[in-house]
Parts: C-alpha cells; structure tokens; sequence
C-alpha cells in the first residue's frame, strides 16, 4: 500500500478522553473512531490488525479440530427465556423489540443459540464430539464502558461450544482449549496466564481465564512467578491425545495463579515468598466446563451407546477478539507508539523514501516495494511529499516492526537502512539484501 493512497488518518495531539497508552495510540494511529460510548468503528489500520488477530484464531482453532460457523447478533428473547438467564442476565443485556411486538435481544454470548441448533440436528452419540465456534460482534451493555476496545459495549469475540458423551471427553474439550489458547496467544506475542477465575453468569465450576500481566489492566491477579517462565513455545501437540492435553493444563495451572474472586490467602503464603505476585491483568479469554446446564434446560439430548438418552456435556470458551487489539499495544509499545509482534502487524514492513520525487530515490523505494510484495508480503509505502522526521514520526507511531529507510546519501553507497522498531537498531546494506532479510524474517514465522 502506498500511504498517499491509503486512509491513515493519525492524530498529532493526545487525544484527551483516553486514560491508557493502547487506547491513546489506537485513537493517534487512526485505527479507530469512537461512534458513541463503547462502540467504534474500525478504520483501515485497526481493521486490518483485526482482520489478522481473526485469522491466528481461525487457524488455532483448525488446528485443535473446531468447526466455524455463523450465528446472528440478534436473537429471540424466547430462547433465553427457555434457559432461564433472560431474567438473570439483568442491565446487560441489549432488549429490542421489533416491529411485531415480539422481544429480541442483542447477543451478549451465544450458549442457548448453539443448544438450540444442537438439538435440532444432533441426536447421537455417533455424532460426538463436536466442537463449534463463531467469531461474532457481541453487545454487553457495560456500566462503564472505557479503556476504548477494551472494555466496549459492542466487541468482537470468538465463542466456541463443545458438546461431548461425558464429563471425560467434556473435560479433555477443556484443556484441548486450554491448549489452543495458549498457542493463539504466543502466537500473537502474548504470554496470557491461565487463572482460576469465577464463572459469573455463564455458569459451571471449572472455568480459566487468560491473563496478560499489564499495570492497566482491570482485574487483580495473585501467582507464583515461576508460571510466567512456562511457554509453549513449538512443541507438536495431539489435539485428540487426552494424556497430553492434560498434561499441558496441568503444567500451566498447577503453580498458584488465581484471579482476586478465587484468591485464596492461605495457599497463596505457601508459595515461597520471593516468588509471591500480586498485579493487575487483562483478560483476553476465559474458559468453562458446566456439564449440563444448558442442555438440561433445553432439552439437548442424546442417544448413548447402549440405547439410553441423556443431556450432552458442555462448555464454553471465549476470547476477546478486539480487546485483543489493546492487550497487545499494553504490552508491547514505548514512548513513541506502537510495536507490533510480526505475528499480528497490519503491514509488514515500512519503506520510507527521505526525498520524494529524486529519480534516484524514487526508482529504489518503487523496487523495494515490488520486491516485498513478489515475496507475498504487504509493505506501507510512506511516499508523500513530506520531511523525514514526520515520516519517522508516523512509522514509530503506527509500530511496524521493520523499516527500510531509503536517501540519496545512502543510495550513493549503494546502501540502505533498514532498522528494528523493537530496538531501534538500523543496519546498512544493498536493498536487494534488506528485502530478503524481512521476507526470511516473516518466512520463519
Ligand atoms: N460464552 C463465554 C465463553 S464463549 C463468554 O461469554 N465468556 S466471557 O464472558 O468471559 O467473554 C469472553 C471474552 O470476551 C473475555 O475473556 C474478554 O476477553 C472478552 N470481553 C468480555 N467483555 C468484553 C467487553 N465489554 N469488551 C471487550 N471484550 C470483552
């Protein structure tokens, strides 16, 4: 893309409603507009970050055996009224009638929906297990919404039901999620920390959230600080091998890490003191098994091996699609603007050309750019007529993580730049060579 023809429309002043660093550079690096309190719109740069935070789900969830599929964001009141969480679910919840009377509702979550599409088609065990998912807009309507995407009204979310014979294969759903989780956010350059956490309105005993250490985050967290040296890193996982799916949830939560509504004192002074956290976290997902709650209700019944029916087993699993956005920028941004992960970077390489309009210059920035995009990859071009330290300015500020800088100077030497928004390093060498550096940088992802 080249940046005369894209709209990137950055913010040179501090945007004052915004209280923390990921909502502040969201608003500067023009990646969202806010419609009305705790609903955006995503312009260009923010969606297309969406659009690739999606993609690193869909293939995570591929990877682990689920199925997508799509459900609306309005549903009937009457299915919700069949569960019994139309009344629960209390100020929350989005009402709506429509134009016969009857009541709707904007989907704050979508375990009644899919138990309603279950039923419907699902009548044996033959067709267990079975894991289906949507990544779809959600509206809770939150007392204080703030932070920008990270605590929204509207938000988009990834949700995913499984629906298993037993409390055993319902259990392995668990970690197999728990697992894929895990690989979704390392893939995305987080280390989001499994948390026994407390189930609120969805219901069940056995829930996780997923944290991601931050000073901004809203929830209070207690761990021992030997779970942050865990990582999943490459290993091969199984997904249908319950042993080792187990074995990696056990790894990942057997050391102490507890939101504040599970904290419990005791356990938490057993740790040996140096290793002892408290800190604040963003949660990006949370996990539940609630066997049959839903399916009881509703009816979701199957027929077992030897001829008898009973309620499938169930759980949900849910990340935060676009709070994502922010959980990365909190992690990983400094004083300039952002740093994307290479994971999750809207382009993947900046070219910045120091004098517009220099046959020479010009002539290199233009082969740069084609040769990028032959390797399948997508750079910005920032090609305006404009002086090299607001370019800079803009490049650090919407985070790409590679520069290739391009200047007369340079050129007469036969070289460019190319520098490391993580660590500002810059090293010269031909063009041909800082090409093929970033294309082996992204090759190796
Ligand atoms: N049905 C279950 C799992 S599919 C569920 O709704 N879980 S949840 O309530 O924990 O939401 C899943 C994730 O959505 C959360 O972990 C969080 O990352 C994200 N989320 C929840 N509320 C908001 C919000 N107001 N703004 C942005 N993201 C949110």
């Amino acid at each position: 893309m080249r940046l005369t023809r894209y709209f990137l429309p950055v913010l040179k002043e501090n945007p004052a409603e915004a209280q923390i660093v990921s909502h502040r550079y969201m608003l500067r690096a023009g990646m969202i507009k806010q419609q009305a309190a705790g609903i955006y719109s995503w312009l260009p740069l923010g969606f297309k970050v969406l659009k690739r935070i999606e993609e690193i789900v869909h293939e995570e969830q591929a990877r682990a055996g689920h199925i997508p599929l799509l459900m609306p964001t309005l549903q009937p009141a009457d299915l919700w009224r069949e569960s019994g969480r139309y009344d629960d679910y209390g100020q929350e919840m989005l009402r709506i009638k429509d134009r016969q009377g009857r009541d709707m509702l904007y989907g704050p979550t979508n375990e009644e929906m899919i138990t309603d599409i279950f039923r419907a088609h699902v009548g044996s065990y033959k067709d267990l297990p079975l894991t289906l998912y949507h990544i779809q807009w959600k509206f809770r309507d939150e007392m204080r919404p703030r932070f920008g995407v990270m605590r929204g009204r509207e938000f988009l979310m990834k949700d995913g039901y499984n629906f298993d014979l037993t409390k055993e294969d319902a259990l392995h759903a668990y970690n197999r999620h728990l697992v894929s989780y895990l690989r979704t956010y390392e893939r995305m350059g987080l280390q989001a920390i499994p948390m026994r956490a407390d189930s609120g309105p969805i219901g069940g005993d056995d829930t996780h959230e997923f944290l991601v250490l931050a000073e901004t985050g809203e929830s209070e967290v207690f761990y021992d600080s030997a779970v942050t040296d865990i990582s999943l890193g490459a290993r091969d996982i199984a997904y249908d091998d319950k042993a080792q799916c187990q074995a990696v949830m056990e790894e990942f939560t057997s050391l102490y890490a507890r939101t504040d509504e599970t904290h419990d004192e005791a356990a938490f002074n057993a740790i040996p003191e140096e290793r002892r956290k408290s800190a604040r976290g963003i949660e990006v997902g949370q996990i539940f098994y609630f066997g049959t709650k839903y399916s009881d209700a509703m009816g979701a019944n199957v027929v077992t091996p030897d001829g008898g029916k009973v309620p499938v087993h169930m759980g949900s699993h849910g990340i935060g699609v676009s709070r994502l956005l922010g959980a990365i920028i909190e992690a990983s941004h400094d004083e300039k603007g952002i740093i994307w992960p290479e994971g999750v970077t809207p382009f993947h390489c900046g070219i910045v050309n120091l004098k517009q309009g220099d046959a020479d210059v010009d002539g290199a920035c233009e082969g740069i750019y084609k040769a990028l995009k032959k390797a399948g990859l997508d750079p910005l071009y920032d090609d305006r007529d404009d002086r090299a330290g607001a370019k800079f300015a803009t490049m650090d500020l919407i985070g790409l993580p590679w520069r290739i800088t391009v200047g007369p100077r340079g050129l007469k030497n036969g070289v460019v730049e190319l520098t490391s928004r993580r660590t500002g390093e810059s090293v010269e060498m031909t063009a041909e060579a800082a090409v093929a550096r970033v294309v082996a940088i992204y090759a190796g992802l």
